[in-house]
């Protein structure tokens, strides 16, 4: 039976973290995976979090199923937290929420819905993006494309690049967006192209997919970071899938919270479309967690946590940055023929330094410094202490 299965191949990203693991040298870098370190390059656990913990212990919460479409005090804290207090949408009952598990889980229920029920469609994703959104719609058995997105010469967004190949595809196409903090770019539209590409996808008949999974941890601010899912959506009108995830912004990585959104034209549609995300649910996983959902409820849904939680927030968006002003810094004293201003310019947690797949193989090999081969950089798995032997490292493999 099992005969004639062949190896799958590793992931990019996770399997950076087994070679990691693997080497026993002192100096080693973890710069693979995206997930937030302290200065002591040690996991951290919010202190929002733990205060959430300390209520829910207290509640005495039984371990019953969820309801498929997960926790109702949830679903409506998440939903507000993306789409905003004044959000029309909402106010006008037209929002879809399911939570699910992660932002994985949840694009994965969104890719199978399209499946179903857009059959034939193809999804039009950034070149580059996370590598997993190829996986997980094209599992899902949908067509996948690329769309321009990323000018190594400016390192910067190559907008007429993206909006030739979107105003290319086919009417009716779906279009992947990072909501903020490009993974792994870490290039963002501005406001001015947002709305561009929203008159775009309106002019075309292109449908939104927003992948948010760094909101608050972009620009440090959560409003900031869903400016164009709610542009989109209240501005312009469209209608939009949004996927979530507590992963980064809360710290909740293992605990698999987020959520499936959309933004509908009618309220009536509501429930049709919530049965249909459900009937998917049901098939793949039956409910999911509770414990990360009764976490967000707390932390958002109580006033003094939420602002702790901004504040935590800024600490780990802040630490990032300041490591990204030392690395720049460090690399400009050894390399000054070389623009290193990309460094601090690219936002979120990663820093996508064009570097070859040979050139990181040899940090791995002669520095102990794990990356992907696309040259992305973690940057949340830098210290400051540390960012003058990163700088070494670069330089000696691009010197190499
Ligand atoms: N989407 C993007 C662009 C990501 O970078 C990530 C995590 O790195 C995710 C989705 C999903 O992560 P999770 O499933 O932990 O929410
Ligand atoms: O670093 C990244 O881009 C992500 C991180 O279940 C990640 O791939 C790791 C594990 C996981 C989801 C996301």
């Amino acid at each position: 039976f099992f005969q004639e299965v062949e190896q799958a191949p590793p992931d990019p990203i996770l399997g950076v973290t087994e070679a990691f693991k693997k080497d026993s040298s002192p100096d080693k870098l973890n710069l693979g995976v995206g997930a937030y370190r302290t200065e002591n390059l040690e996991p951290l656990v919010l202190d929002v979090v733990k205060k959430a913990e300390e209520r829910i212990m207290s509640q005495n919460n039984n371990k019953e199923y969820l309801a498929v479409e997960g926790f109702a005090p949830f679903r409506e804290v998440t939903a507000r937290l993306l789409l905003g207090d004044d959000s029309k949408a909402l106010k006008e009952k037209r929002v879809v929420t399911l939570q699910s598990l992660s932002g994985t889980g949840s694009l994965r229920i969104g890719a199978a819905f399209l499946a179903k029920f857009r059959a034939g469609t193809t999804v039009y994703i950034s070149n580059p993006t996370w590598g997993n959104h190829f996986n997980i719609f094209g599992d899902a058995g949908l067509e996948t494309a690329k769309y321009r997105y990323f000018d190594a010469k400016t390192i910067g967004l190559d907008f007429d690049g993206m909006v030739e190949d979107l105003s290319a595809a086919p009417a009716g196409s779906v279009v992947i967006l990072h909501g903020c903090a490009h993974n792994p770019t870490g290039v963002d539209p501005t406001k001015e192209q947002w709305k561009k590409i929203a008159q775009l996808c309106k002019d075309k008949g292109l449908f939104p997919f927003f992948d948010v999974a760094y909101q608050g941890f972009a620009s440090g601010s959560l409003e900031e970071d869903a400016w164009a899912p709610r542009h989109f959506a209240d501005e312009m009108g469209l209608e939009i899938i949004v996927s979530q995830s507590y992963s980064k912004n809360l710290g909740l990585y293992g605990e698999r919270v987020g959520a499936l959104n959309a933004v509908v034209s009618s309220a009536d549609e509501v429930p049709k479309v919530l049965s249909q995300w459900k009937r998917i649910a049901r098939a793949t996983y039956s409910n999911p967690p509770t414990h990360g959902a009764r976490i967000v409820t707390e932390v958002v849904g109580d006033d003094a946590l939420f602002s702790e939680w901004k504040k935590e927030m800024e600490e780990m968006s802040g630490r990032i940055i300041n490591v990204r002003a030392a690395l720049q810094k460090a690399l400009e004293s050894r390399m000054p023929e070389k623009d290193w201003t990309f460094i601090t310019r690219q936002i979120g947690m990663f820093s996508y330094t064009g570097m070859t797949k040979e050139q990181v193989e040899h940090m791995w090999e002669k520095w102990h410094v794990y990356c992907t081969k696309d040259g992305r950089l973690s940057l949340a798995g830098l210290s400051l202490s540390r960012a003058d032997y990163l700088a070494d490292a670069m330089v000696d493999a691009i010197n190499t």
